[in-house]
């Protein structure tokens, strides 16, 4: 196989994993601008997950988040999911919209408050069980905002307490994501700041318990991509929020802000070995402004992109760089490939999948977007404001 056939057959099988939210309306703390076509259920939102998969061929999966995505029967949803050529992905737990977790969930006070925070976790393994998903995902908003307001170290036990409860309760091969964020909705501390926490946890808890590395979750100018070298080297990485930023959460699509961190990043992941391994490439955006699947598609497009740039990374020619101490030739080597063009390589890729080579115009000569404004009225929001 030529290099250029190997590089192409990794790309055919990546998979990139849509949030079930990012289909939604959502918005910032001002104002949800409602647009047209919304999905109105969870079933209407994998209609057009099944949109992004139909032209991209890679993003077969949907994470969901209960209770957003809250229905009777997960199975028939499951099966919903299947007859569109789609797979549930990850279960997002939501333990922050309930006026019980003002001052927390799992990590609250009260340990009623942290014996419901647990029930809702449990209840998200037994979603799992019913649609065949393999990822529990966990992000807690716990926090506090002035020193003083809690024990920093009493939470921490809390903490651990309740995810020992949940990772017990875990099948053989179902797995928990735990994600860490800097900062908001706590401003003074947060219960799972940053990836040396979750990585704490995850050790204690056993191999079914991975750090999730969401790209907008860090300081500004933070070295995301050795973080992702350090997980994955750990054996700890179980997977990526993808979405960019330019200050905060901005959770705007994934490559738009800063292509060149997100090659970085890919970069140590092929170099990691994390392409063939157990890691979930899943989206987390939301699309305030934008038409929300084009937004998905494009950022799937962006993921893919990056992918393709740090595959056709020289590794041969910056191994031997880097060992004479060749520090020019060795940069050189890694930016040749991030100025590589690779929009002809993916649109050959497409093509051998018996794909639309632009996928961007495909979706938009399908007719989806004309259809679903003509027959959905009275769209969901996604959650955030709701
Ligand atoms: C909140 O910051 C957040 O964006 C986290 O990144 C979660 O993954 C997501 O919401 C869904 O709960
Ligand atoms: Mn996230
Ligand atoms: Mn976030």
């Amino acid at each position: 196989m030529t290099e250029r056939a190997a590089v192409k057959a990794v790309l055919k099988t990546q998979a990139v994993e849509t949030p079930s939210w990012a289909y939604g309306n959502s918005g910032t703390r001002f104002k949800v601008f409602a647009q047209q076509g919304v999905p109105r259920d969870p079933m209407e939102k994998l209609d057009d997950a099944a949109k992004v998969h139909e032209f991209t061929g890679v993003a077969p999966t949907v994470a969901l988040h209960i209770p957003w995505d809250t229905v009777d029967d997960y199975a028939a949803l499951a099966r919903h999911a299947e007859d569109r050529g789609l797979r549930l992905g990850a279960i997002n737990s939501n333990t922050f919209q309930d006026d019980d977790y003002r001052l927390g969930s799992v990590c609250h006070p009260d340990a009623s408050v942290r014996r419901k925070a647990v029930d809702h976790l449990l209840e998200c393994v037994d979603i799992m069980d019913a649609t065949g998903s393999k990822d529990l995902k966990l992000w807690f908003a716990d926090g506090t905002n002035y020193p003083g307001q809690d024990d920093i170290r009493a939470r921490q036990d809390r903490l651990a307490e309740a995810l020992a409860e949940v990772y017990e309760r875990l099948g053989d091969d179902q797995r928990m994501l735990l994600e860490y964020k800097l900062f908001e909705p706590a401003f003074y501390t947060t219960d799972v700041p940053d990836w040396g926490t979750a990585y704490a946890h995850c050790l204690r808890l056993g191999p079914k318990a991975r750090v999730v590395v969401d790209t907008g979750h860090h300081a500004p100018g933070t070295n995301i991509e050795f973080i992702v070298a350090t997980l994955l080297r750990e054996g700890k990485l179980g997977g990526f929020d993808f979405n960019s930023r330019f200050y905060a959460d901005d959770d705007l699509m994934a490559g738009a802000a800063d292509p060149f961190q997100l090659f970085r990043i890919m970069y140590e992941v092929v170099r990691g070995g994390g392409l063939s391994g157990d890691v979930a490439f899943m989206l987390d955006q939301c699309h305030n402004v934008e038409s929300k699947i084009p937004a998905i598609v494009r950022s799937v497009m962006n993921v893919q992109e990056a992918t393709a740039k740090a595959l056709l990374v020289d590794r041969d020619a910056l191994g031997a760089a880097q060992r004479a101490g060749d520090v020019l030739g060795a940069n050189a080597v890694l930016m040749d490939a991030f100025s590589t063009d690779v929009r002809p390589l993916l649109r050959e890729v497409r093509e051998e999948m018996g794909l639309d080579p632009d996928p961007m115009a495909a979706y938009a000569r399908s007719g989806w977007a004309e259809k679903i404004v003509a027959e959905r009225v009275g769209g969901e929001q996604a959650g955030w404001g709701a």
